[in-house]
This record gives C-alpha cells, structure tokens and sequence, in this order.
C-alpha cells in the first residue's frame, strides 16, 4: 500500500510535463496517465495513506531489522551464488526500506535538508525496495513450493493435529529477552501511538492538535486564513510591494491580456469547497472563492489543453506548475481570490492562487504572476 501509493503520488506530480518535481528519472519512468480532478480529496486520502502507513509501520521495520540482523551480518558473506543472491536481495530489501523511511521522514521534518533532490532519491529507493521484495519472493517461493512437495499432506495435517491437541508450553525465555508477545505487542503499541499522532494531519477539527510528528501539519488559530501554511511569503522571498497595487497577472494564449485585482474581482466568481494536501502527508479543506481556469483560458482566447502557471516567486521548484487539461478545464478549478469569504493573506498567496480539485499541494501556485495556455506543456 505505501508503495503503491508512492508510485501513484509520482504520477499525480505529473512528471510527462517536465516540472521540477518530480526530476528526471530516465528509464524508471511510469506509465503516465491524467491525475483525477473527480474525486476532490482523492490525492488527500493518497498521501494521507503514504505518510501515515510510512510512519506507522517503522516499529515493525525496526524489529524485522533486528530479528534479519544475524543474516545481515553473516560471515562468510556467501557460501555459494545463491545465498549470495538471497543475501543481496534482503539488502536491499532492507535498505531500501530504511533508505525511504529516513528520507521520508526528514523531509516531512525539515525543510529540504538534503545535498540531492529528495524527489528523486525517494522515487530510486522504491525502486531498490520493490526489485529487493521481488528478488527474494523470487528466491523464497522455490524453496518453501519444494518443502511443501516433499511433505505429504496426511503428514503436514497429522502435525498439526499433534500441535493442537498438545498441552499449551510454557514460553520460556532466557532472562533480558523478550517474548514472541511481548515483541508483538511492543511493535504494535508503538504502530498505534505513532498513528494516533500523526493521523490528526488529515483531520480538520480539534484533531488537528493531537498530529505532533508534524510541524507543519498544524494551524495556529480560527481566523478564516489561519490554516497551515507551506511557505510563507517571507521564506519564499516575496517582496510584498510587487503584490500591491501594481500587480497584475498575465494570460497567453490566442491573445495576451493583462489583468489586476479588481479586473479579476469583477468577473463571474465561482465558489468550491477543496482540500490542499501537501505531500507530506498533511491536508486541509477549506472554502475558495475566485474565477474559473476555463473563463481566463477564455479571455486568452484559448478552448482547451494544458497551462503553465508562474508565481512571483523568483526561482526554486514552486515558482511554476503545470496543470494538465483535466486540471484547467474542470469547473472548481480556480484561480482564487478569496478564502473562507475573506481575503487571501499574504502567506496563502495574495493576490492570487490556483486552487485545483485533486490536485497536489505543491502545484496550487501562489503569488500568481502569469499564466500560459498557448500549450507549450503538450509538445
Ligand atoms: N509560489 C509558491 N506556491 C506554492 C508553494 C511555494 O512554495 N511557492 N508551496 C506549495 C505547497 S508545497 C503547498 S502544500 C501549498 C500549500 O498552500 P498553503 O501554504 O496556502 O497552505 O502551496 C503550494 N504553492
Ligand atoms: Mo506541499
């Protein structure tokens, strides 16, 4: 499930458009498909799934790890090609494993503190993972189909007809150890605890306070803008001169028109209840208010295709996103004035954001300074 749901997140990203996330990933590319806008939450319940499983199932991770350990670190390395084939896949099941949690969870912890794009490494590590996982099926089925050949059935069942009727053992354990119940119920306690703080991410309402494993995964008050917040204007270096009167935003298509705030208040509003959901797991529904894609394709004198958004932002992976037909087409998708009846703050991206069904976080551009459907993203 958590990797399935990572792959499918890799699709959502739209990576057949070229956007900076996800990078390139040469020959490890995905069949690529249209990322639903129908339903809304569906890249919410996606992520939230990732996140939340990936985070739960480390107790479980940690002491697999340590009941492989011994395997890991035998010695000879290998005694023949095919242990050594069994050996290289568990490393890499293993690693790969790890590799995943520790990017994951340091990249939901901290601002991007890699030397290499997070992205992509993660995106390689599933890959380690899942060729690890299907070597050692590969090696494994074999063996246990043979074992089961050279038991006869009225013998496997004569057994555990024995082991039933047998008087229940004592379990007896050397002192310092740790039960086979004692282990599942401490893997399983710490699953349920690391569930119950982290689930309250994807939960708007007094849940949202119990999500501790995640810093910005939390909001700050009950205004109509106080909801969390990726990046503020200030981190992303917004100079908030350039979001007064002089702003104005730019569509390309047929024509070129030029419009500012009031231009764009004065239009037709469209209102859509939708969730942001960050790939890092958190999400939040709230109230936008703004004008339709399709009406600014419209004025721009285009009918259909995808659109390229830029923001104000100088620089950096978020300054542009690419929306694909479906995305800029689908009646909920705006470009959104206002939140919650008020206006956007500076941090949710005034004067002017996409807000789009379905859609990851990440591509709800803030600070809107242009957008193109001239469909340059489809060639
Ligand atoms: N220009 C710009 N737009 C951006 C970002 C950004 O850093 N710069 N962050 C994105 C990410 S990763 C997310 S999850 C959402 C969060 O929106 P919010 O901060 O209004 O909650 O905005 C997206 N839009
Ligand atoms: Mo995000």
């Amino acid at each position: 499930m958590i990797t399935v749901t990572g792959l499918l997140s890799y699709t959502a990203y739209g990576p057949q458009f070229g956007q900076a996330r996800p990078g390139d990933v040469g020959w490890l590319r995905l069949p690529q498909f249209d990322w639903p806008t129908d339903p809304a939450w569906i890249y919410r319940l996606n992520q939230g799934l990732h996140v939340t499983l990936g985070i739960v199932v480390i107790p479980l991770v940690l002491a697999k790890l340590w009941s492989v350990m011994p395997k890991l670190v035998q010695w000879p390395p290998a005694r023949s090609p095919a242990q050594a084939l069994e050996r290289l896949s568990l490393l890499m099941l293993v690693g790969g494993v790890l590799f995943e949690i520790v990017t994951g969870v340091l990249n939901i912890q901290y601002d991007y503190v890699f030397g290499f794009d997070f992205y992509t490494a993660h995106y390689f590590g599933a890959w380690v993972f899942i060729a690890g996982f299907l070597a050692h099926v590969a090696i494994k089925v074999p063996v246990m189909w043979r074992t089961l050949r050279q038991t006869p059935l009225s013998e496997v069942l004569r057994e555990r007809n024995d082991a039933a009727g047998a008087e229940p053992v004592q379990e007896k354990n050397a002192p310092g150890s740790i039960s086979r119940r004692g282990a599942l119920a401490l893997v399983a306690s710490g699953g349920g605890l690391l569930a119950v703080l982290t689930i309250g991410q994807t939960i708007d309402g007094p849940l949202r306070s119990t999500a501790l494993l995640l810093p910005r995964g939390r909001s700050y008050g009950d205004g109509p803008n106080d909801f969390q917040v990726n990046r503020t204007a200030v981190a992303a270096g917004i100079d908030p001169a350039s979001t007064g009167g002089s702003w104005r935003v730019e569509l390309s298509g047929t024509t070129r028109v030029v419009l500012d705030r009031a231009a764009l208040e004065a239009m037709e509003q469209h209102t859509a209840v939708l969730p942001i959901a960050c790939v890092e797991g958190w999400s939040t529904t709230q109230e936008w208010t703004g004008v339709r894609l399709r009406d600014l394709a419209g004025l721009a004198g285009v009918s259909d295709g995808a659109a390229t958004v830029a923001s104000l932002e100088q620089g950096g992976a978020f300054a542009q996103a690419t929306l694909a037909a479906n995305q800029v087409w689908h009646p909920d998708s705006l470009l959104a004035l206002t939140v919650n009846g008020e206006v956007l703050s500076l941090d949710h991206g005034y004067p002017a954001r996409v807000i789009v069904p379905g859609l990851p976080g990440v591509h709800n551009t803030k600070w809107v300074s242009r957008i193109d459907f001239t469909g340059e993203a489809d060639r």
